[in-house]
């Protein structure tokens, strides 16, 4: 009896010495769901299943999504919510002014029929993904309707909201989950309104035929994102749709203390503002274009800064970047990678809890299709978890882990 005892306590030391050092669970919303002990099979491993309060998108081409493959089969298999990498930008959805074009359903149609959870909308104001039309509006002669060109603007903005959300929230479209209700279940309503140092984007400066300047904010003023914001949840509203979820999304709340500081205040100013007594603003997007090196205790400040406004968190591009090493990459480069795939996965589960959680999206599927990868066709970068041929990286398996394991008392 007693050496039985003395076996199990061995094996007891032994087994705890394997497993990661703390698993201690700091968010009593989130459930204890494993460890690296309890190996699943790789067939097991899917993404949107490693845990029930994250919901995992990805960020999808509709050029690729049609062809039959390994792209299309890992979209299906391992994500529950789908956001448009481009295609249901400004310029491609008003093309030309006044003329919409809604007639690719390829997000949509796979969502349907393969039963994913939801579609995030990416994005209705934006200084960049703009249509040439807009652009030459900023000093094209006004039509006499227009007294000023903020009035211009403001009937382009209101226009184009409008009617965005009322195509996707069409009582009569056939894109609706289980429950009746429409697929669009979110949409960023304004994206990267800020700069690094935290001020509006205003003055146009050109770089690689960009404009990092915004014309709605040179045109409309800084009012322009409260009346997006309220647009966007008119618009809604008209269309009876009270669930619709309204995010701000922008990125660098990690390397910019002043940007956090400047999306808090201004987050918390839009939620004082209502529409049928209803805030016009309901989440962050936390865009996570982050790279190996980025600093974890600053992710935890700002997921822990952004979560106290109560708003819904969206970590909604994320990607990895290697830091453009070049091939072949190392195994040091891969190594950091994984790992902070794990990290930001678990900092999110951590410092959000679940009921403010909008999910995880990474920014396109593989390597082969993400905006990071090639420069002038030579892969210069590797920033998701999936390679060039979307074989499953060592990354993948840590994201998953980072979803399923419990979380370490260190991060
Ligand atoms: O990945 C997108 C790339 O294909 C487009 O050329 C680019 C401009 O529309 O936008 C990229 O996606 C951006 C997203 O819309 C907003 N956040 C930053 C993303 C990466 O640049």
């Amino acid at each position: 009896m007693r050496n039985q005892f003395i076996v199990a306590l061995f094996l007891g030391v032994v087994y705890m010495g394997c497993t990661k050092p703390s698993i201690k669970n700091e968010n009593p919303s989130e459930p204890l769901t494993g460890n690296r002990l309890v190996a699943l099979a790789d067939t097991e491993k899917i993404l949107q299943n490693a845990n029930p309060n994250v919901m995992v998108g990805a960020a999808v081409n509709i050029n690729l999504l049609p062809q039959t493959g390994a792209y299309r089969d890992l979209v299906i298999k391992h994500y529950n919510s789908l956001t448009a990498e481009n295609a249901m930008k400004m310029t491609a959805l008003q093309p030309q002014e006044g003329t919409f074009n809604f007639s690719d359903h390829t997000i949509e149609d796979v969502a349907l029929n393969y039963g994913l959870k939801r579609i995030h909308g990416h994005t209705l104001v934006w200084h960049n993904g703009l249509p040439n039309w807009i652009k030459n509006w900023e000093t094209a002669a006004l039509p006499p309707a227009f007294p000023t060109r903020a009035a211009k603007f403001d009937s382009i903005m209101s226009r184009h909201i409008r009617t965005v959300i009322a195509n996707y929230d069409n009582p009569a479209s056939i894109y609706k989950d289980a429950a009746g209700k429409p697929l669009m279940k979110s949409w960023d309503v304004v994206n990267e309104a800020l700069d690094d140092n935290g001020d509006y984007r205003s003055t146009q400066n050109i770089v690689n035929g960009v404009d990092k300047g915004s014309i709605w904010y040179r045109t409309i003023g800084k009012l322009y994102i409260e009346k997006a914001f309220t647009y966007a949840r008119m618009a809604a509203e008209a269309q009876g749709d009270t669930g619709i979820k309204l995010f701000y999304n922008d990125y660098g709340h990690d390397y910019s203390a002043k940007k956090l500081d400047s999306i808090y205040k201004m987050v918390m100013a839009l939620k004082q503002i209502t529409v049928n007594g209803k805030p016009i603003i309901d989440g962050i997007g936390m865009q996570f274009h982050i790279n190996i090196n980025s600093s974890n205790t600053n992710i935890k400040n700002a997921l822990i800064k952004m979560a106290s406004t109560g708003l819904l968190i969206h970590m909604s591009e994320l990607d990895i970047s290697l830091n453009k090493p070049g091939l072949p990459f190392s195994s040091t480069v891969l190594n950091l990678q994984k790992q902070k795939f794990e990290d930001v996965a678990m900092l999110y589960r951590k410092y959000v809890v679940a009921a403010q959680r909008w999910g995880i999206t990474t920014w396109d599927v593989g390597d082969n299709d993400s905006w990071l990868t090639y420069s002038n066709g030579v892969q210069v970068d590797g920033a998701t978890v999936y390679d060039i041929n979307y074989v499953k990286k060592p990354a993948f398996y840590f994201l998953y882990d980072g979803l399923y394991l419990a979380i370490p008392a260190s991060l």
